[in-house]
């Protein structure tokens, strides 16, 4: 059976708990506690992760895959849940890449700060504001497109909304007020309603 390294506070764990959820995947989960910096260990660097985080996915064969998003890509290949057209297939990597540069970083890490109750520095506080602002962009760049478009990519559910769903519906946590962002809202919904969702805290 397939094995996930994860932390269940997690967005990026919850892509993959999502995901498996919505394909019938069945899996193991082992949990590290972040906070007291489990994913740091000498061993689970050298075994699971070098780059020290969850999520990971273990493979039967004992691989380890780590990124959620290339595990969301792994997954997906041959479902619904990702395209077969090539251009397709792009625009699924350029919604995911956008996840990862210009989203996650600015909406997810604050969300991190509060509900881990992690200490305001002096540089944590600075670079709030500037987080603040390129998130608050970041939501404005999924309005425009969500205003002419149900969904990310071919105007059907696939792994680009996974991976911005995950912190966009808890963007609130982070001090995020989504009320100007309709679209973006409605879009929230269409993704919960879909077959075999599940919320972020499911094990
Ligand atoms: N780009 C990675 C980010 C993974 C990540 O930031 N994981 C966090 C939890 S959301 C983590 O493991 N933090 C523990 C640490 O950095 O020590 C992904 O998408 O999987």
């Amino acid at each position: 059976m397939i094995r996930l390294h994860d932390n269940l506070s997690s967005g990026n764990g919850y892509k993959v708990r999502l995901i498996l959820a919505q394909l019938g995947i069945p899996f193991e989960r082992v949990e590290y506690d972040i906070d007291r910096g489990e994913t740091r260990t000498p061993e689970f660097l050298e075994r699971v992760n070098p780059n020290g985080r969850v999520p990971v996915l273990e493979l039967e064969d004992g691989t380890m895959l780590p990124e959620s998003d290339a595990i969301l890509f792994y997954l997906a290949g041959g479902t619904p849940f990702l395209p077969d057209g090539r251009l397709e297939r792009a625009q699924v990597l350029r919604w995911k890449f956008f996840e990862q540069y210009s989203h996650e970083p600015n909406i997810a890490t604050p969300r991190f700060w509060i509900t881990h109750r992690v200490e305001m520095t002096e540089e944590r506080r600075l670079s709030l504001g500037t987080k603040r602002k390129l998130g608050y962009a970041a939501l404005g760049v999924m309005e425009g497109h969500l205003a002419s478009n149900d969904f990310f990519v071919e105007n059907r559910y696939s792994i680009a909304d996974i991976a911005l769903y995950a912190y966009t519906h808890v963007a609130g946590e982070g001090g995020f007020d989504l009320e100007g962002f309709p679209a973006v809202r409605a879009w929230l919904d269409r993704v919960a309603a879909q077959p075999g969702h599940v919320p972020l805290t499911r094990a």
